[in-house]
């Protein structure tokens, strides 16, 4: 493997920093949600002896935002101001929530308007590793900075590691002045293709931080990506890593392969590792970017003694969410994707109407599921509480897809007729070129609910649909 540390992956032209200051607005009366304002902002982002702070668009002044922590079973509530110059709402990526406060505009909620307000208010009911972030315009607002961690900690504590730690991976396209390169926002090029790839990873909001440990220590990492559109493989070499969790969802620990967990936009791992190294000792996390491996983080080892090594054996997690799938009386619903570069699609449906390829670019739909490209009007399929529902999903173009459903989790049945040999839970699964997979799901929460490309480009190109339970 090469290590290497270099944040900048490559240049990209200077690009002015337009970003506007938000409305001020006169002070509310009383405030009884602690306050989650979406606001521009500055994070030094870069190595501060190379570059001053990058104007960024962050949740009460930081990206990723303050990490919200909860019990499995209580109420998160947060005021959302809009101090941005557009709307915005925030979507509880993974929680089953009440329908109401799932964030996503246009569906959900109004978008939220500059200057505006909006109270969410839902149980987290599960616990695990989720996330929030923007779910308007969210293939800008989230290139911008808005998303930070949501853990929903279990209700009785887990013991199976010394601590635990929070990697939110993020990557950001900058210019060569290390500000957001806004001339590349909603790119044609990176919707048709893999979507907005950056040239910079971040860990917890900076370029290769340190991270300090002690020798011996068993920790749980909670690993997120919260990128656009990379695909990120995080190599845990030396760590011993074990997943714990996918998505949040608990699963009998097991190894990675070649000790790397791969993590689609928007995917969740908890994996605890144990800290082989002398004290002393500075050991890289690396990511896979760009066809090479990059120091994405340090761990620092402290020079207290070791601690005793750890049983082999890894604590499972307690079982959080049941599902009931009845797959006898389940409701098959198909799902084929097509568009984008290189792919074979000729027209889709935009407004009720079947459109050429020519007009589907002029549209900026390039992407369809089931021949519709973005079309909100009519559900992907209706289903009452409690069935059960197989969704084939043929991803029939050149471009890996991460698809998520909101509101559910679901089993991953099989990979092109092959059962898939973890048959995880998740809420967010990676879909390669031409493969074919077969996910259940039991229809538990009502309302309506998107089922999209997490490549955010994707999304708004056409990768988006809904359905209703009822
Ligand atoms: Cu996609």
């Amino acid at each position: 493997m090469i290590s290497r540390r270099r944040f900048m992956l490559g240049t990209a032209a200077l690009a002015g920093s337009a970003l506007t200051p938000a409305a001020i607005r006169a002070a509310p009366a009383a405030e009884p949600f602690p306050e989650l304002r979406a606001a521009p902002a500055t994070a030094q982002l870069l190595p501060a002896d190379t570059f001053g702070p990058t104007q960024v668009w962050a949740y009460n002044g930081a990206t990723p935002g303050a990490p919200i922590r909860v019990k499995a079973g209580e109420r998160v509530r947060r005021r959302l101001v809009n101090d941005l110059p557009q709307s915005t709402a925030v979507h509880w990526h993974g929680i089953r929530i009440d329908n109401a406060m799932d964030g996503a505009a246009g569906l959900t909620q109004d978008p939220v308007q500059p200057g505006a307000r909006f109270d969410y208010d839902f149980v987290a009911p599960d616990a695990g590793t989720f996330w929030y972030h923007s779910h308007d315009r969210s293939w800008e607002q989230m290139a911008r900075g808005l998303s930070g961690p949501l853990i929903v900690e279990e209700p009785e504590p887990w013991l199976g590691a010394d601590r635990e730690l929070t990697l939110f991976i993020d990557d950001w396209r900058l210019t060569g002045e290390g500000m957001i390169d806004e001339d590349s926002l909603g790119s044609l090029m990176d919707w048709g293709h893999g979507g907005r790839i950056g040239n910079v990873v971040t860990v917890n909001g900076t370029v290769g931080p340190v991270l300090p440990v002690r020798a011996g220590e068993r920790i749980r990492l909670r690993l997120i990506n919260g990128a656009n559109a990379r695909i990120l493989g995080v190599s845990l070499e030396g760590l011993g890593p074990r997943l714990i969790a996918v998505d949040g969802h608990p699963v009998a620990p097991r190894g990675l392969k070649d000790d790397v967990v791969v993590l689609a936009p928007a995917q969740r791992a908890d994996v605890v590792v144990d800290c082989q190294a002398e004290p002393g000792a500075r050991v890289p996390v690396k990511v896979y970017a760009d066809r090479s491996w990059i120091d994405a983080a340090d761990l620092v080892y402290d020079n207290r003694a070791a601690l005793p090594t750890k049983p082999s054996d890894i604590k499972p997690l307690a079982e959080t969410m049941r599902h009931e799938l009845d797959m006898d009386k389940a409701l098959d619903v198909r799902l084929d994707m097509s568009g984008g570069a290189m792919g074979s699609m000729e027209r889709a449906m935009v407004d009720g109407r079947e459109r050429g390829f020519d007009e589907l670019v002029k549209l900026r739909r390039i992407w369809a599921f089931n021949g519709v490209a973005g079309d909100m009007d009519e559900p992907l399929f209706r289903a009452s509480v409690g069935r059960t529902v197989k969704l084939t999903i043929f991803n029939d173009t050149r471009w890996p897809h991460a698809m998520h459903l909101h509101g559910h989790h679901f089993k991953v049945l099989t990979r092109d007729g092959k059962a898939d040999p973890d048959g995880d839970w998740r809420d967010t699964v990676l879909n390669a070129p031409m493969e074919t997979i077969e996910i259940a799901l039991e229809a538990s929460n009502p309302g309506k609910w998107l089922l999209h490309c997490h490549m955010l480009e994707h999304q708004v190109a056409g990768m988006k649909t809904w359905f209703e339970v009822a």
